[in-house]
């Protein structure tokens, strides 16, 4: 068919499927709107007459755990629970076929339509649908029910992970008619229709289409299968139409011919070119259009190599992007489609291509817009830990990767199969050999039968196991050989080891598997966006901490062509239920926060990824700094940085020029002299006479060293005990400051030293315990233990001082949780601790124990209000009675 003829026949066609519309096509509505949910199980549940009225009414996507997962009681409702609802199916659908389809329920789900058990599906993360049709009721109300059931199940992946299992039916569910003659969506909940590019080229790209196609009627048929390649305006560049015949209820398989795409406009990252590919069955005789679907088309080629890393259409590609987990602030998992996409927009804006959707299949939007954007993607069933040494472990296991493969064959994006995230990490048996040997085989069978699964299904693209950094482990159960490509979640400097580490371990791998194309599939340092420290640790969750890391970590991966990519943990701050930290529930190694607030890393991958300037000012989410302004002087000295891939960038504050700094490694850094109040930052990045700016306004509490000062009288500070941390509280507004040692004219601590807490990973600057009936945990988690006094040589007047504690070393047992570094903890013997607290002579507070009075690790805040005079200041003492003293914060508030 030439040209003009192709034009005239799709207009035909546009014609002919206007008008029969109505008779042939596929609908699929979202019915998510009015259902009725009950927080546990009910026996009545599934009839059609139960009385659901006093159930609570929902929309989904919805999760049962969006409050208690985030609480500070320990664990959240694993249990089933029951979803209804009623819907209307109209007389028009009768000629149907009518499915219900589910894009993900957490973790068991068993539908039931009028009373009728449907079908069970296991697995939280995949897609899934089930026929109704015999079950309707036509021009009348069908009660759909469903049992979700969210309880651990030894056979069903995850068994343990860093992450919440939220319950719940927490993706859209759909109504799905078809015709008699459909594709057939039976297979694994796919489209039925199966997009391959044997080869591509510059010069042409050959496709081929296999659709499996099912006939319900109950005679024999004959109908046209034709397929319409179009490119990205819509205009065919191949259409072709082939007569079948197929048996009465039969379902069969059809291949297309090799189709030939001339010089094809290949896609990639940098321009994700999507033909679409619709496939329709069509009436032999009136051309009527029975069933369509329609697929992208992105043409393109890759290769790893285990020496020079990444090629797409024979260009490397360094892949730089991120992992991502699927949950929001306050919003567990459940989240409308359009958050989705925002958050792979986000990598996109970063200058990230490359995404690690862990450790589960994801919503369907997320991979329709990696298309879109050109963002290549490594999927991945979620064996996570460990396993099960259970025929039903591996059915569900190999069941998953099916499911993974077949609903997300047609994305081009996606180039990677993943499976068994660090299943080795705290493997169980460790203290008897042979048993352990066992594991470990029946560990290296799975992976292979998942392995051999997911080739059979898609020879074309690579496979890939992501281990944690234990190399010998994975090398010795045969994880580094069996996938194509080794994936490694390293933490040097983080969980263990320092930044150097990381580099070593990369180097290993190129000569302990030199064949292996490697990704470094997670690498991060929990930041918590409020905290800061100009003298960061390992550890105490600041920001700069967290960008030391970063910036190592980059240029180690940058430095080495054999790593093929990374991609960063993670590109959200995401909920896991089990963990402390300076955000208790949460695990932050986000560049960005739950609720998509910018981190400084983010900021920074942005310079190094951006071909056009880019110039951002670093800890741009610090608004509300503070300081101790230099002796006989109102300006405190702070670094600022800004991010950048210019060569030099010019800083000003307040309009004043700070001087024109070298950029290197994309950084460049200043010590800037901040007043009290308002501070402009502006940073200028000059390319061929054009200027790139970025500003930030910082308000800044100063405070004079010497207390009595007149040009700057005092009106309040808050200082951390036993921490070098600066905690923003932007929602009081106050800006907590580090401690200092008492001087005369200051102000500060007498005696003691900071807490310490002591793990097998070595000893943190502060605790990580999940602070009780607080959320400010970083005011909390660090103290000044065997404190004698604390001491402010403040002027006469009123104040209000307010002392915060939490007891720290208690016997309380934390949950397990092979991440939580807290189970790691070296436990201190608790003792008792009782303490007298004076304030300018008199006793505040005698004999207090705060694990008697208050329970430990409980946040306790006192205020007393006193009047200062005669020019004595203030002083606290504080005098053992059994124990050491301690004091974790301090807040000295002048009203007059
Ligand atoms: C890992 C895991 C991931 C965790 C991460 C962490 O290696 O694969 O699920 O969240 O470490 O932050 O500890
Ligand atoms: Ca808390």
């Amino acid at each position: 068919m030439n040209y003009k003829n192709l034009h005239a026949f799709i207009l035909l066609m546009g014609i002919v499927f206007n008008t029969m519309a109505q008779q042939g096509n596929r609908i699929k509505q979202s019915i998510n709107e009015d259902w009725k949910f009950y927080r546990d199980n009910n026996e009545q549940a599934y009839t059609e007459n139960c009385n659901d009225s006093a159930w609570a009414s929902i929309t989904l996507p919805h999760t049962w755990n969006k409050l208690d997962a985030i609480d500070e009681v320990k664990g959240y409702d694993r249990k089933v629970c029951w979803y209804r609802k009623s819907v209307y199916i109209a007389k028009e659908n009768a000629k149907k076929h009518s499915y219900l389809f589910f894009e993900g329920v957490n973790q068991i789900a068993d539908i039931y339509v009028n009373g009728q058990f449907v079908g069970q599906h296991q697995g939280g993360y995949t897609q899934f649908n089930f026929e109704i049709t015999s079950l309707i009721k036509y021009d009348g109300k069908n009660t759909i029910a469903v049992k979700v059931d969210n309880r651990h199940n030894a056979d069903i992946p995850p068994l343990s992970a860093d992450f919440t299992f939220w319950g719940g039916i927490y993706r859209d569910v759909y109504l799905v008619h078809t015709h008699d003659l459909h594709f057939d969506n039976s297979r694994h909940a796919s489209s039925g229709v199966f997009i391959t590019t044997p080869e591509v080229s510059k010069d042409r790209a050959i496709v081929t289409i296999r659709s499996v196609i099912s006939n319900e009627l109950e005679s024999s048929t004959k109908v046209n299968i034709c397929y319409t390649i179009q490119d990205k305006f819509g205009e065919a560049v191949y259409a072709s139409s082939k007569k079948i015949s197929m048996a009465k209820q039969e379902s069969k398989q059809i291949r297309s011919d090799n189709i030939e795409i001339k010089s094809p406009n290949l896609w990639s990252p940098k321009n994700p070119y999507l033909y679409t590919v619709c496939t329709q069955i069509k009436d032999v005789k009136t051309g009527a259009v029975l069933d369509e679907v329609m697929h992208p088309l992105g043409l393109r080629w890759f290769e790893f190599s285990a020496e020079k890393g990444f090629f797409i259409n024979g260009e490397h590609l360094k892949l730089i992007g991120t992992n991502r987990h699927q949950d929001y602030l306050k919003m567990g998992n459940a989240l409308p489609d359009e958050m989705h996409i925002r958050d792979v927009k986000l990598v996109k804006e970063m200058g990230g291509n490359f995404l690690r959707i862990s450790h589960y299949p994801q919503d369907p939007t997320v991979l329709e817009m990696c298309d879109k954007l050109g963002i290549l993607t490594s999927v991945e069933i979620p064996i996570v830990d460990k396993i099960t040494e259970s025929q039903a472990f591996a059915d569900n296991c190999i069941y998953m990767a099916k499911e993974m493969v077949y609903q997300n064959f047609n994305h081009p994006s996606v180039i990677i199969w993943a499976y068994m995230n660090e299943v080795l990490l705290r493997p169980p048996f460790k203290k008897d050999e042979e048993r352990y040997g066992v594991y470990v085989k029946n560990i290296t069978a799975l992976a292979q039968q998942i392995e051999d699964v997911i080739r059979e299904a898609d020879p074309s693209r690579y496979t890939m196991i992501p281990n944690h950094g234990a190399f010998d482990r994975y090398k010795d159960a045969q994880l580094t050989q069996i996938p194509m490509i080794v994936g490694w979640n390293l933490y040097q400097g983080w969980y263990g080891g320092e930044f150097p580490d990381f580099d070593k371990y990369l180097d290993k791998h190129r000569s302990e598997l030199p064949n292996k194309p490697v990704i470094v599939t997670e690498y991060g340092a929990d930041v918590h966006s409020c905290l800061h420290s100009f003298e960061p640790e390992r550890f105490d969750y600041t920001v700069e901490y967290g960008n030391l890391y970063h910036e190592h970590y980059l240029k180690a991966i940058m430095d080495r062509p054999f790593v093929a990519g990374a991609a960063i943990w993670n590109l959200a701050d995401f909920y896991s239920s089990g963990r402390g930290n300076a955000r208790p529930t949460v695990n932050c190694k986000g560049i960005v926060g739950l609720d998509r607030e910018l981190k400084d890393n983010y900021l920074l991958y942005k310079a190094l990824l951006h071909q056009d300037p880019v110039v951002e000012l670093g800890q741009k989410e610090w608004k509300i700094r503070g300081g101790i302004a230099t002796e006989n002087s109102d300006q405190c000295i702070q670094a600022v940085h800004v991010y950048s891939n210019v060569n030099k960038v010019e800083l000003f504050l307040n309009g004043e020029s700070m001087g024109i700094h070298p950029v290197q490694d994309y950084k460049a850094s200043w010590a800037i002299p901040f007043v009290q109040g308002e501070n402009i930052l502006e940073a200028v990045g000059r390319v061929k006479g054009k200027s790139y700016r970025d500003r930030n306004r910082i308000d800044f509490r100063l405070i004079a060293s010497n207390l009595k000062s007149e040009t700057l009288p005092f009106t309040e500070v808050n200082v951390l005990l036993g921490s070098k941390r600066y905690f923003e509280d932007k929602l009081l507004d106050l800006i907590w400051i580090p401690e200092q040692e008492y001087q005369e004219g200051s102000w500060g601590y007498i005696g003691g030293e900071p807490y310490k807490n002591k793990t097998k990973y070595g000893s943190f600057p502060c605790s990580d315990i999940d602070i009780k009936d607080t959320d400010k945990d970083p005011i909390f988690q660090s103290q000044q233990v065997d404190i004698s006094a604390y001491k402010m040589d403040v002027p006469d007047g009123k104040y209000t001082i307010s002392l915060f504690w939490a007891e720290l070393v208690s016997d309380i047992e934390h949950e397990k949780s092979a991440y939580n570094l807290g189970d790691e903890k070296i436990q201190e013997a608790a003792g008792e601790r009782v303490f007298d607290v004076l304030i300018n002579g008199e006793i505040v507070e005698q004999e207090l124990n705060l694990t008697k009075q208050y329970g430990a690790e409980r946040a306790i805040t006192k205020k007393y209000e006193i009047v200062v005079s005669n020019g004595k200041g203030i002083t606290i003492q504080f005098h053992p009675v059994k124990g050491k003293a301690v004091l974790n914060a301090i807040r000295v508030y002048r009203s007059y």
